[in-house]
């Protein structure tokens, strides 16, 4: 997405890290919230110009809340992604809604995004009557326009108009950019004036390792479509850098030996190519050489077992 435009209207941005935001600067923090799968995620890497979460096509791809920085010369927009709000089959399931909803009560402004090409339904009033008992100011986004209709855009408004008491709507598309700029604008009128609550050059507040076992991941759910997705789990064991090699240990974990022997393919062959797609990310990432060793390993039931979810990450 090309945000030259926006930058441009904004020549007094301070080149300098340290100085003070000029008067009247706005920042604050914005959720993306909707039902998984509705382009959270993707609208979020767009708008900070950099991968900080991870997306697929598979619902429930984000698993915790995940901050993106956005800072322009008049504003900066700290987003924060969450999970897509579900109805709950396990305790990992019951976690991303508390994720998720737990945000409402902290943000400035609450973006709900609404798939353009999935009509309105029970799932989108429920979320809308998260949204709707927010205290934050409430924008509704109607996303990935680039695949709607206008004639779908126009029936989505109309569904999701009364939803809540929207103080701004924007229908706009993360893959091309089209109304970017008009949604940040949008955002940045319901932003109070405010300090930098953090540095200019900051993009996320995911740790490394966090990263890593994000992006290994997202190529397991890219590579496996139904079986695998929901059960996997990855934890990063070892991570040393050492003259300019990251050298990165990683377990993939899995729910049933069925799925392992998917996941590790004939002669080791599915593994190796998720393994090779991670590296080739991580090494853009973090602008290093990287050596990634996976292991694929059998936990029954991680996803309804309390001390599991927290080894993953998932509880506090
Ligand atoms: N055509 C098109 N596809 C999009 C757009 N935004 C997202 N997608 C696709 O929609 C799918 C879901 O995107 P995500 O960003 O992972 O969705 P999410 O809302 O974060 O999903 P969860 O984390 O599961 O709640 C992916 O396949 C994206 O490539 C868009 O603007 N246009
Ligand atoms: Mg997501």
């Amino acid at each position: 997405m090309d945000l030259d435009a926006y930058f441009s209207a904004h020549p007094d941005m301070a080149d300098d890290a340290s100085a003070a935001p000029p008067e009247g600067f706005r920042s604050g923090f914005v959720a993306l919230v909707g039902r998984p799968n509705a382009g959270k995620s993707t609208l979020m890497n767009a708008l900070v110009g950099q991968k900080v979460a991870i997306t697929s096509s598979t619902p429930q791809t984000t698993r915790t809340n995940v901050q993106g920085v956005l800072t322009l010369p008049a504003c900066q927009i700290v987003f924060v992604d969450t999970p897509g709000l579900h109805k709950p089959h396990d305790l990992l399931g019951e976690h991303l809604n508390a994720q998720a909803t737990s945000a409402l009560a902290d943000v400035d402004v609450v973006a709900m995004l609404i798939d353009s090409t999935k009509p309105v339904g029970r799932g989108d009033e429920w979320v809308a009557a998260h949204v709707a008992s927010s205290p934050a100011a409430k924008m509704l986004v109607l996303s990935k326009s680039d695949i709607a209709t206008p004639a779908q855009t126009a029936s989505q408004f109309e569904a999701a108009r009364g939803l809540a008491d929207w103080d701004a709507v924007v229908s706009l598309s993360a893959k091309t950019g089209y109304n970017a700029k008009a949604f940040l604008e949008e955002v940045t009128e319901l932003l109070p004036v405010g300090p930098l609550w953090y540095p200019k050059d900051m993009i996320s507040n995911v740790a490394e390792r966090t990263m890593i076992s994000e992006v290994i991941r997202e190529k397991v759910l890219r590579s496996f479509r139904d079986e695998v997705p929901h059960s996997v789990g990855v934890l990063v064991d070892e991570m040393e850098e050492e003259r300019g090699l990251l050298r990165i240990e990683a377990s993939i974990y899995v729910e049933r030996e069925s799925q392992k022997a998917m996941l590790i393919g004939a002669k080791g062959a599915s593994v190796k190519r998720l393994g090779q797609a991670a590296r080739t990310d991580i090494e853009q990432m973090f602008k290093v050489r990287c050596y990634l060793g996976l292991k694929v390993k059998v936990k029954k039931h991680w996803r309804k077992d309390e001390s599991s979810l927290q080894r993953f990450g998932y509880t506090e």
